[in-house]
């Protein structure tokens, strides 16, 4: 047990609104951690803000012909009041445009210049004549030289996901003129993170030892560690973000990876003269919840950064960062508009905030990306909310009130005939295996897995009512019947408590029912809650109700028409990029009878491990777990996909081709793939319908 924890969430962009993505990846894994630590009686800090430097919010600026200060102004509170409205209890929703931050984010780089940390140099940088601006990351686009992809940025290709310096894209523009850039000298502050290597390396090692860390994340490092670290720019030539605290670094400000996490830090400066207990205190636990995007910059480089500065800041512990979700199988998209915002959601269902968050945990893309789609979130909230949790709750206490007005007498303290008896011995023993498993599923960042170990109690409720049918019994024997509904009073007590961290509204609807204090909450925690059977309860009120997705359509909430319009654009587009696709399909091949196909054993696999190989500049190595067994596989895919961002992935493997030996690497197999010639995608087969060896027939 840590003494202290120390919970950030990633400071989302203040250049737009959020969306159920985000909300799913750093902000209800955040919190539903942080609301069991409390729960638990832990000292916890959650932290958050918005970021509001940085390409993102200049570029929109400048696009819009506004002042980046008014896209901040507008987007910080539209952010900040849809967290507070979702229930995410952050400590302290801070902004990087705060004073305080601009002088802890400048006091950090002084530190670190004084160490003489950087490597401080003049180099030919890309120079926009027509804006008299130099041009880095999202400034400048042009071809990646990994991938072909025609509009990579100047910092990483959204396409492969390579991480590129402005200089090696082919055919550069400036995204501010659209005209061919030229080179200039500009002096910069490099953080050598080429000689921490070793360092980063081993730290690594000692984290994951010591709590493990998700399989993606910890491959994402290791794949750029064997790339190998270079050194990277922290100082940027523009005129918004915390200045270049350095005489004759006018016109500079720090690069929004050195600003935005050190918010982290003036975030707590700002909630507490104690900062430091938690900072710089080896008690503490620091825990980072980010989007995958986020990786590199929270396990290497701001670790780095905080360990050249010294002074004793603690490093993360864990960084559990979630993967992405996607809408109705396509990626959500800022820019194209399709998304569900969290702003137009709230506004269409004002009460459904738990609704939400229910289906974004059962939904939470922990390992592997996840979907989100509109028919699922309407069957998950009729049948586990409405018809499970609602049903059970409401069936246990309609019953009481009916029948005790409320009040089940002292007797139901006494031991029952034997077969009722025998079933509140067993569900008495899923309700003690509990804290357990939750406690387990929550310190292993398992959310899913705990809000279904949650629910199972409701199911072992339901299947006791199903069982004992306390209806019939109330009739013949009254007493024996209380005793039954004692016990479904327990797991409803139960259920107000587990509940909170994951959907706290209907905890707090629960606990009114139960006319629940804070004493009886720690009863409860410490297992003692048989003294829930004689509680008064009050009339209930249904916590869910049915999903109508179909009204809700054609009452046209705003939701449903933000995604109709975007897909409609998409539509269009492609209908005008028609004939390019035909071209490259290729003609139907002769036919073949059944049995030749069913020569081929194609089953589904993850990929475990993906680097280059040195040999071959087409192919990557590849290692794929096929349910059986584990199969070295090459695949020719190296100038379009970067293996970091395969590592967990979802593919199709043809299984009993002959293995054959290239590049020096022998491959076991095959990763099947859509190819038109022109562009290769993986196959798809996400779900848990789709475990590793299933056979694809
Ligand atoms: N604002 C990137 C993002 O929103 C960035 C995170 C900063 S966390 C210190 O994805
Ligand atoms: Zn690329």
């Amino acid at each position: 047990m840590s003494a202290k924890y120390l919970v950030t969430s990633a400071l989302p962009y203040a250049n737009g609104p959020l969306h159920v993505g985000h909300l799913t990846g750093a902000y209800i894994p955040a919190d539903i951690y942080v609301r069991y630590l409390r729960m638990m009686g832990e000292d916890v800090l959650f932290i958050c803000g918005s970021d509001e430097h940085g390409a993102a919010i200049t570029l929109r600026a400048k696009k819009e012909g506004i002042k980046p200060r008014d896209i901040i102004d507008k987007y910080h509170p539209i952010n900040k009041d849809c967290f507070e409205k979702l229930g995410i209890g952050f400590d302290n929703y801070h902004r990087t445009s705060a004073e305080l931050h601009y002088q802890t984010a400048s006091d950090f780089f002084l530190k670190l210049s004084e160490k003489d940390v950087f490597n401080v140099k003049l180099s030919e940088q890309y120079y926009d004549e027509e804006f008299g601006q130099f041009l880095a990351d999202r400034y400048i686009t042009g071809t990646c030289p990994k991938c072909d992809f025609h509009s990579a940025y100047g910092d990483q290709c959204e396409n492969c996901g390579s991480d590129l310096s402005p200089t090696e894209l082919i055919n550069p523009k400036s995204t501010l003129s659209g005209a061919t850039p030229v080179l200039k000298e500009t002096k910069h502050w490099y953080l050598p993170m080429d000689k921490l290597q070793d360092w980063v390396s081993e730290w690594i090692e000692k984290q994951n030892k010591s709590e493990t860390w998700k399989k993606h994340v910890y491959g994402q490092c290791q794949s750029w560690l064997k790339a190998g670290l270079q050194e990277r720019a922290m100082t940027r030539d523009l005129d918004w973000g915390v200045p270049v605290p350095i005489e004759g670094a006018d016109g500079k400000v720090l690069y929004v990876w050195l600003d935005a996490p050190i918010g982290y830090i003036s975030a707590t400066k700002d909630l507490t003269d104690n900062w430091e207990d938690y900072w710089k205190n080896e008690d503490t636990k620091l825990v980072h919840f980010i989007g995958k995007d986020n990786i590199v910059f929270h396990c290497i480089i701001f670790p780095i950064l905080l360990h050249l500065h010294g002074e004793g800041f603690i490093l993360p512990t864990n960084i559990p960062a979630n993967q992405f979700m996607n809408l109705e199988g396509d990626k959500m998209s800022t820019s194209r508009n399709y998304a569900v915002w969290l702003h137009e959601y709230l506004s269409d269902f004002p009460d459904k905030q738990d609704e939400l968050r229910y289906y974004l945990t059962a939904n939470m893309p922990e390992n592997k990306d996840s979907d989100f789609s509109w028919q699922d979130f309407k069957e998950k909230n009729d049948k586990d909310l409405v018809g499970l949790l609602g049903g059970f709750v409401h069936r246990t206490l309609v019953l009481i009130q009916k029948n005790f007005e409320g009040k089940l007498p002292d007797s139901v303290n006494d031991v029952a005939g034997e077969t009722v008896q025998k079933e509140i011995d067993h569900v008495h023993k899923v309700l003690n295996d509990l804290p357990e498993v939750i406690n387990k599923s929550i310190h292993n960042y398992e959310f899913r897995n705990g809000l279904n170990e949650v629910l199972n109690i409701a199911r072992e409720g339901n299947r006791f009512l199903n069982e004992t049918e306390p209806w019939k019994l109330l009739k013949t024997d009254k007493e024996e019947g209380a005793k039954v509904l004692a016990t479904c009073l327990e797991v409803v007590s139960l259920l107000a408590v587990y509940l909170e961290p994951f959907i706290p509204f209907s905890a707090d609807k629960i606990k009114a029912f139960l006319n629940f204090n804070d004493n009886d909450k720690s009863e409860i925690l410490k297992g003692n809650y048989t003294v829930f059977r004689t509680r008064k309860v009050n009339q209930p009120e249904h916590l869910f109700t049915r999903f109508d997705l179909d009204a809700y359509k054609k009452e046209g909430k705003q939701v449903f028409k933000t995604m109709e319009a975007a897909l409609k654009a998409k539509e269009n587009a492609i209908a005008e990029s028609t004939p390019a696709v035909t071209k490259s399909i290729a003609p139907i091949k002769p036919l073949i009878e059944y049995d030749d196909f069913a020569k081929l054993d194609i089953r589904i696999g993850t990929i475990l491990e993906a680097e280059k190989l040195k040999k071959s500049k087409k192919l990557l190595k590849l290692l794929v777990d096929i349910g059986i067994e584990k199969r070295q596989i090459l695949s020719g895919i190296a100038q379009v996909y970067e293996p970091e961002t395969l590592i967990g992935k979802k593919v199709v493997v043809l299984a009993n081709l002959a293995p054959k030996k290239m590049a020096g690497a022998e491959s076991q197999g095959m990763i099947l793939m859509s190819d038109t010639s022109e562009a290769f995608t993986f196959i798809n087969p996400e779900g848990e319908d789709s475990p590793n060896g299933a056979a694809v027939s």
